[in-house]
């Protein structure tokens, strides 16, 4: 039985250059996850079956990222209760706004959190699924905490740009 908490997937692994900033991040909050290629229209059943097996193998949030026509965020949402956080990838052709509004605009009933375009939204949607797993874990909460913390001190020890 997998160990994994969080699932991070992925319509393409040409997402991975995207997604590979939310696996960074979710190994620094040292929360398991798991990482797949699911594809909304290349393998929808492996979707169908990955959405809906995944709070019986225990995952708590599903992260997904995607392109383009971006309904694997939507998509997955329609099959689990799970929390599902999508992480539109900058596309090519229109910048990742196709993405961004492919997966914010869910229609009511079906909600799927949805992040900024491109690596903050990646880095985001890692820190968002620690939050919702610090609600019952005080070992992610302490680590996020101290990211945060971190994160802070960096700025305030640099107070003037001009200086190196
Ligand atoms: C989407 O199509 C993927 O999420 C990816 O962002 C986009 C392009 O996929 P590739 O043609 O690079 O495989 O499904």
């Amino acid at each position: 039985m997998s160990t994994a908490r969080v699932g991070v997937i992925m319509g393409s692994t040409s997402d991975w250059d995207t997604m590979q900033h939310c696996a960074d991040t979710l190994q620094a909050m040292g929360i398991e996850f798991e990482t797949r290629v699911v594809s909304a229209h290349r393998t929808p059943d492996l979707l169908f079956e990955y959405a809906g097996q995944a709070a019986g193998r225990g995952l708590q949030v599903i992260i997904a990222g995607a392109g383009g026509a971006a309904h694997l965020p939507g998509m997955c949402a329609a099959k689990t209760a799970l929390p599902v956080l999508g992480v539109p990838v900058q596309s090519k052709a229109l910048n990742g706004m196709d993405s961004l509004l492919s997966i914010v605009q869910m229609p009511a009933g079906i909600p799927t959190g949805t992040l900024a375009i491109g690596r903050a939204g990646a880095v985001n949607s890692a820190l968002l699924a620690a939050s919702i797993i610090a609600l019952q874990d005080p070992e992610v909460r302490t680590r996020l905490e101290a990211y945060r913390a971190a994160q802070t001190e960096r700025v305030l020890a640099q107070p003037d740009p001009s200086e190196p």
